[in-house]
């Protein structure tokens, strides 16, 4: 299957200069149905696939592929009610013990996330949790750090699919855990911002069980005529809403049973 555009690749081509210069640039534009109201999510997957040809091809390596809006609490935060998937590469990656800088985001929000490493190929359609499950090699904990480039963090499907699915930093905590030496559907999480609780949920606020998010991601990478090749590293979407962080915020997400995470803003 491949995706069905509406938009020509040329128009493609100019909305992921749009996108690719407000990441880079940190800069909030307005969201791209506002001038191509016909936009579909399928528009918006040609636009990202652009985006990370564009990235590869400056050296950035792939490092693995987030699943987004995947709780009710995210989809009702965003006004969105459809899942969504992005990228990840190494560049935005970071490290517990050094101060994330905000001047590289726009308006940076945390999240809470189970993430997966797998150890053989997925690939979809048809893919499911317990196809998953069997090719998961370990979960380990996860903050990723989302910044949609859209004016007031205000955006439709499309859009935020085009914007790679806000996708901006991430963190891992140090813990791997074989998932079936866990109840993945009950993994309690509190998220600390200064000390303060500011938000808490359990995972299975993510489609019941985060390993259906992966499945989905799976699924919609078929769609691309893509897959998920063993040693990936997935996030599965954030399991409370996204908090805002500004310079000087410490957070720390607590998980049961996978530990914490821990970062400072800078
Ligand atoms: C879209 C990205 C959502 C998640 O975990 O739900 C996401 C957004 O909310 O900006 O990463
Ligand atoms: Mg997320």
């Amino acid at each position: 299957m491949a995706l069905e555009l509406t938009i020509k690749p040329d128009d493609i081509r100019l909305l992921c200069d749009r996108v690719e210069a407000a990441q880079e640039g940190a800069y909030a534009i307005h969201k791209l149905t506002d001038d191509y109201p016909s936009m579909t999510i399928d528009d918006g997957y040609a636009v990202q696939a652009e985006l990370r040809q564009r990235y590869l091809a400056k050296g950035h390596q792939l490092a693995g592929w987030k699943a987004g809006l995947t709780s009710r609490a995210k989809m009702e935060q965003m006004g969105v009610h459809v899942p969504s998937i992005g990228f990840l590469t190494d560049k935005m990656a970071r490290t517990e013990s050094i101060g994330i800088k905000t001047s590289e985001m726009v308006h940076p929000r945390v999240e809470c996330e189970v993430a997966f490493v797998t150890k053989k190929d997925l690939q979809g359609p048809d893919c499911t949790l317990q196809d998953v499950l069997d090719a998961t090699d370990y979960v380990l904990p996860a903050v990723e750090i989302i910044d949609s480039r859209f004016s007031g963090f205000k955006f439709d499907l499309a859009s935020v699919v085009a914007d790679n699915g806000s996708s901006a930093r991430y963190v891992t905590g140090k813990v791997r855990l074989n998932p079936r030496d866990l109840d993945l559907t009950k993994v309690g999480v509190v998220m600390k911002k200064n000390g303060e609780v500011v938000a808490s949920g359990e995972s299975s606020a993510v489609l019941g069980h985060p390993a259906e998010a992966i499945a989905m991601l799976v699924n919609i990478l078929a769609e691309q005529d893509e897959m998920l090749p063993a040693g990936s590293f997935v996030m599965s979407g954030g399991i409370t809403e996204a908090i805002p962080v500004q310079a000087g915020d410490a957070i720390t997400a607590e998980f049961q049973i996978l530990g914490q995470v821990s970062m400072t803003f800078v």
